[in-house]
């Protein structure tokens, strides 16, 4: 088979080789490193990995562009899978309240938070909410992102806004580089409206909108925020059995702020992830382990919310919960796109090995997103989606932190992102 781009003389090439599912224990350690590596890519496909040269049977001509990897660290291309990508507005202006001490919650409660970037998202057409989640989707694929998970959710009741969330999520995924899996989820925040009767929202959830997004096909997955003062846990089964009916995956935000056995409640429901679980059970992790429920963790969030509690992640790969990343990039607990600072907080707060780290941050990530067949690892008939780090090796990546170490992204086979055409990222 001709390849169309070769990467040669890769230091460092990790490639997660490996069975197509979430790794979990010591798996997390096994990144099939190969020192001096080769990867050939036909198409969008990868058709070759080895080490030092390429065989016969892969034919090159004058068309093959060959990428030099001297020097450098090559990984899957990076799968960020939980973002509130598309939203209107910004909030800093909550940073001096939480400077002052104000929580979260407290700024939700008193009707801001979620709310105020509803409000922004409502009013905003699709042109600018295509231009801002387009910024920083370019933004993620600059730090070595090829996959991102988008959640509708600053609609809620006003079904048109979800819509229009969706539907610019779809369009990016056809239109940018970056492939962009779409999450229906109006269970984000209780609209003032419904106050005083949330069941008359949850309702509507129920029995209008999970049906119209699955008859559109306008997302894969559905989502709840679980938590005190938003959903309670009983709600949330109901709202994630409605969409598991209509063929819609469930994932669920679970004791992000306090403990109110979201984790058991993923594992009851056979949740794909459950995301945040900083205030998780032992007994919800137990469960976790038990029901091959992902925990999809967030330490940037946790960074941001000034709470110095991060998820027990250590515990969680020990239990046999396999445990992915993301950035879960919003305008209120997470203003960030950087996936590598994740990666950093991961595994210097959070103490997960580097190896852990990128498996978090690829394979387990793609099984996050149910696309472990296709990517988040480098072997042959995967998509081509890949990162070429300047840097010698892993560890590196991960302990000089804070800043952009791509040198360029290959997606689908395509070099869709080269640090020397950007000033500073
Ligand atoms: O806009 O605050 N946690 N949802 C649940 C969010 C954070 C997004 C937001
Ligand atoms: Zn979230």
């Amino acid at each position: 088979m001709k390849a169309d781009l070769v990467v040669k003389n890769i230091d460092n090439l990790i490639t997660l080789k490996g069975p197509s599912r979430a790794r979990t224990k010591e798996e997390m350690r096994e990144i099939g490193l190969i020192k001096n590596g080769i990867v050939a890519i036909n198409g969008d496909k990868i058709i070759y990995v080895g080490e030092g040269e390429l065989p016969a049977d892969i034919e090159i001509d004058e068309n093959t562009l060959f990428l030099d990897g001297k020097g450098k660290t090559v990984t899957p291309g990076l799968v960020d899978s939980h973002t509130h990508l598309v939203h209107g507005g910004s909030r800093e202006h909550e940073l001096a309240m939480k400077l002052n001490g104000a929580k979260y919650l407290d700024i939700l409660e008193a009707g801001g938070g979620i709310h105020s970037t509803v409000s922004a998202t409502r009013k905003a057409s699709f042109d600018e909410l295509y231009r801002k989640a387009k910024k920083s989707l370019d933004i993620m694929l600059g730090y070595g992102v090829t996959t991102v998970e988008a959640k509708s959710g600053y609609g809620l009741d006003d079904f048109d806004t979800e819509i229009k969330q969706m539907g610019i999520a779809k369009k990016l995924d056809e239109d940018h580089p970056v492939d962009v899996v779409s999450t229906f989820m109006a269970a984000h925040a209780i609209p003032s409206k419904y106050k005083d009767n949330p069941k008359e929202f949850i309702n509507i959830i129920i029995s209008e909108m999970i049906p119209e997004v699955a008859k559109r096909n306008l997302a894969k997955f559905c989502d709840v925020f679980c938590e005190k003062g938003v959903f309670t846990v009983e709600e949330s089964k109901k709202i994630l059995e409605a969409g598991l009916s209509h063929g819609l995956l469930a994932k669920v935000h679970a004791d992000e702020i306090e403990s109110l056995g979201g984790a058991e409640l993923a594992a009851e429901v056979g949740c794909v992830s459950a995301d945040h679980l900083v205030a998780a059970s032992d007994k919800g992790i137990k469960m976790m382990a038990e029901k091959g429920v992902i925990a999809n963790l967030l330490p940037a969030t946790s960074f941001n919310l000034q709470a110095n509690k991060f998820a027990k992640a250590r515990k969680m790969i020990e239990e046999g919960v396999a445990v992915s990343l993301s950035t879960d990039y919003n305008p209120g607990s997470c203003p960030t796109e950087n996936m590598q600072l994740v990666m950093s907080f991961a595994s210097i707060i959070m103490k997960l090995t580097p190896e852990e780290v990128i498996t978090a941050a690829t394979i387990n990530g793609a099984a996050s997103l149910k696309l472990e067949e296709k990517i988040g690892s480098i072997e042959i008939g995967k998509k081509a989606d890949l990162v070429i780090f300047d840097a010698p090796n892993l560890n590196y990546i991960i302990y000089h932190f804070g800043i952009n170490h791509t040198d360029k992204v290959v997606k689908n086979g395509k070099v869709v992102f080269e640090k020397s055409k950007h000033i500073s990222c």
